[in-house]
């Protein structure tokens, strides 16, 4: 059975959209330092297959602003404990001019213990685009190619060498606005994130998923996972 692994019952009300019955794991898995999201997906998919004995679904998602150079993006979940969303927005009105460009992220890390065949790049254009305009991670090519040698990633080429436990990402990106917080629907940084003119937070649960980095990023994998489980 996949387990979906989150502490986060927002992301896994949204998953349950994408994958009938998926169950939640729980599970914090260390969430190593990185730049990127790609490792620490990969890492934690590792570690939560070690600890689940079964197929494993790692989301790991942050928000990229781009006149902050991508900050906080990995540490996205660390600053909203410690300054909370609405202060992130009222640094950002302060600090940075309209539009106040932002995206956000997802990778998602799948692990069941066995090698992957070589697969095309499961990243589409837009994400790429929308990565390479947020300053945000390396191209999102590497993050999202089948786990191992070949990967240029050197941050997960060091992981992948010292721990080769096979891992395939799937990632999913939507670019949008910082703006005033807007809305009670969703979670996190939902209220103070803009897409075509409504933040996530005034977004149906159905209608975030149909535009959202995680929406991407599950919809990529519903469509690459009942071949491998069959
Ligand atoms: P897990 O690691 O246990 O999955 P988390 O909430 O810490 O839970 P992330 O590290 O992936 O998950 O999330 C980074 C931060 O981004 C965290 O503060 C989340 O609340 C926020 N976040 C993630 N997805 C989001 C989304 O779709 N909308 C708004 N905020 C989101």
């Amino acid at each position: 059975m996949l387990r979906y692994v989150t502490t986060n019952d927002g992301k896994v009300r949204e998953a349950r959209e994408y994958l009938d019955g998926v169950s939640q794991l729980d599970y914090d898995y260390t969430e190593v330092q990185a730049t990127e999201l790609g490792p620490i997906a990969a890492r934690g998919a590792r570690e939560a297959y070690r600890h689940a004995g079964e197929p494993v679904l790692v989301d790991d998602a942050g928000l990229f602003v781009e006149g902050f150079d991508g900050f906080p993006g990995p540490y996205s979940s660390y600053v909203e404990e410690t300054l909370g969303v609405e202060t992130v927005g009222r640094l950002v009105a302060a600090e940075i001019d309209e539009p106040r460009r932002a995206s956000f992220r997802c990778v998602m890390a799948y692990c069941d213990g066995a090698a992957f065949a070589a697969s095309p790049d499961p990243v589409d254009r837009a994400d790429r685009s929308a990565a390479a305009a947020a300053g945000a991670e390396r191209s999102s090519e590497d993050a999202a190619s089948d786990d191992g040698a070949e990967r240029t990633d050197d941050a997960e080429t060091t992981e992948a060498a010292a721990d080769p436990l096979p891992v395939k990402l799937f990632e999913g990106t939507v670019r949008g606005r910082i703006v005033e917080p807007r809305g009670d629907g969703g979670f996190g940084y939902d209220p103070i994130f803009e897409h075509d003119g409504r933040t996530l937070a005034e977004m149906s649960p159905a209608e975030k998923n149909a535009i959202s980095h995680r929406g991407r990023a599950l919809e990529k994998f519903a469509e690459w996972y009942p071949e491998r489980s069959e």
